[in-house]
């Protein structure tokens, strides 16, 4: 089954990856430059089945990233609450209140102060992807650039999108970390290679690669395109060392077949898609599994 590589990935960074003190002061072990492949030529997407992954989160966000919004506000609007912590931590270091996640969020919803004071996230993904501005000035829109390229010149070296605007980490909330996306179009299909440098293997990683296969199902509805491959490569890839006991009960189940995703309707352009597009068929995972974030 193609999720057993997820799991025997799992397997190798608890037994040997080198245990590390990191940013977040909750420790990992970690491993370095792995590679994964998923076939998704029959339909079936990397979905996992061995703990409830929330998909339509995941395409949210993914939805979300591609309106170049960058603000908690509008996310928190379609109900996702992913990208709560950074901000959330943020105020609560400022302010010195022990406001709850719940009351945090609330108040960004309601009030335009706070939201404009607190809930901006920095010039993160959809900003780079949709708005990269360069030193004249000038905006480039890779999303688009990258469409158009599929359709015109699909054999191009050239199709990829950058988030890693080194002269802007500083404003982020959270430097990128699924930063790099190349596409390559062969015998009519689309694959792409997604370069993800810091990876929460747990929380994360399950969580990209359904923002990722939802990203390549719309550029291959643009571009008239079946799809190939998705090959993921993981730089820092890591165990929390608080995540040990949810990764122990999530390799003991057995994985299911996975399920396959498919879109609705073929939208007029790569901002017409919305979350009711998007159609899972067959996905009979085991629970859901809960573990903190390390923010
Ligand atoms: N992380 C992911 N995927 C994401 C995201 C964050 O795995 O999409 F935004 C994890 C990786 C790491 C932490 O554990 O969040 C980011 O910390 P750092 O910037 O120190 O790598």
């Amino acid at each position: 089954a193609p999720e057993q590589q997820y799991l025997d990935l799992m397997a190798r960074v608890f037994e040997r990856g080198d245990e590390r003190l990191d940013r977040t002061g909750v420790g990992t072990r970690s491993l370095f430059g792995e590679t994964l492949r998923f076939d998704l030529s029959n339909g079936q997407v990397p979905i996992l089945t061995t703990k409830k992954v929330f998909w339509k989160t995941a395409v949210k966000e993914m939805l979300w990233f591609l309106t170049g919004r960058t603000d908690l506000r509008s996310l928190l609007q379609e109900n996702v609450r992913i990208w709560s912590d950074w901000p959330l931590a943020k105020y609560r270091e400022a302010s010195g209140e022990a406001i709850s996640q719940k009351d945090f969020e609330d108040r960004i919803l309601s009030d335009d102060d706070f939201s404009a004071r607190w809930g901006e996230l920095g010039p993160i993904y959809g900003k780079q992807w949709r708005r990269w501005q360069g030193p004249d000035g000038r905006v480039h829109d890779q999303i688009a650039t990258l469409v158009e390229t599929l359709k015109t010149n699909p054999a191009s070296r050239r199709m990829l999108f950058h988030a890693w605007n080194v002269a802007e980490l500083g404003e982020m909330a959270l430097p990128p970390c699924h930063m790099v996306y190349q596409f390559f179009v062969s015998k009519g299909r689309l694959s792409c290679m997604m370069m993800q440098r810091s990876v929460d293997l747990l929380l994360g990683a399950p969580f990209n690669w359904v923002g990722t296969v939802a990203l390549m199902l719309m550029l291959a509805d643009q571009a008239d395109l079946e799809l190939g491959d998705f090959v993921w490569v993981g730089g820092d890839v890591h165990l929390y060392l608080n995540h040990f006991e949810a990764a122990q009960e999530q390799m003991s189940r057995e994985p299911r077949p996975m399920p396959t995703m498919r879109l609705a309707r073929k939208a007029a352009s790569i901002d017409d898609y919305r979350i009711e597009d998007f159609v899972v068929d067959g996905y009979d995972p085991h629970p859901a599994i809960a573990a903190e974030v390390a923010v």
